[in-house]
């Protein structure tokens, strides 16, 4: 009906903290390095900043660019392997980025693999 096809024109947008590892660059592995980043789901894209949401304002106010992943055609999966930690899942983008997500309280961690696996679905591949 109408209230559904209007849900699809609203933007996934999604705030918090998650520790994050990024394990692959270009394809090309990379040394685990786990930090806590405040983290930003809006549109398409994901996007970290190292600090904290006030470093995110901050950002925003000096024009300084968050690293951010581009979502479309991106894979998102959860993994057992690739980590010690409990409730890590795994996106892997276009490009050959490999990023870990992890947080150790359950439902945070489905929230947000939830949030994101609805945007990797739902955009266009290119
Ligand atoms: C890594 C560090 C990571 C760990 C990783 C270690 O050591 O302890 O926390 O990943 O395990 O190699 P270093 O700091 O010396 O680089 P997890 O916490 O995700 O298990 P790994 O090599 O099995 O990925």
């Amino acid at each position: 009906g109408i209230i559904t096809s209007l849900e699809h024109l609203v933007e996934e947008r999604k705030e918090g903290y998650l520790n994050k590892a990024k394990i692959a660059d270009g394809g090309k592995k990379m040394r685990k390095n786990w930090s806590n980043a405040w983290i930003i789901l809006s549109g398409q894209k994901l996007e970290f900043h190292k600090e904290s949401k006030q470093q995110a304002l901050s950002n925003l106010k000096t024009g300084n660019k968050p690293e951010w992943v581009d979502l479309r055609g991106a894979s998102i999966e959860w993994t057992k392997e690739k980590s010690s930690r409990k409730n890590v899942f795994q996106i892997t983008t276009v490009s050959g980025n490999e990023f870990l997500f992890q947080s150790d309280i359950d439902l945070i961690v489905l929230d947000w693999f939830h949030a994101i696996r609805k945007v990797i679905e739902k955009v266009p591949k290119e």
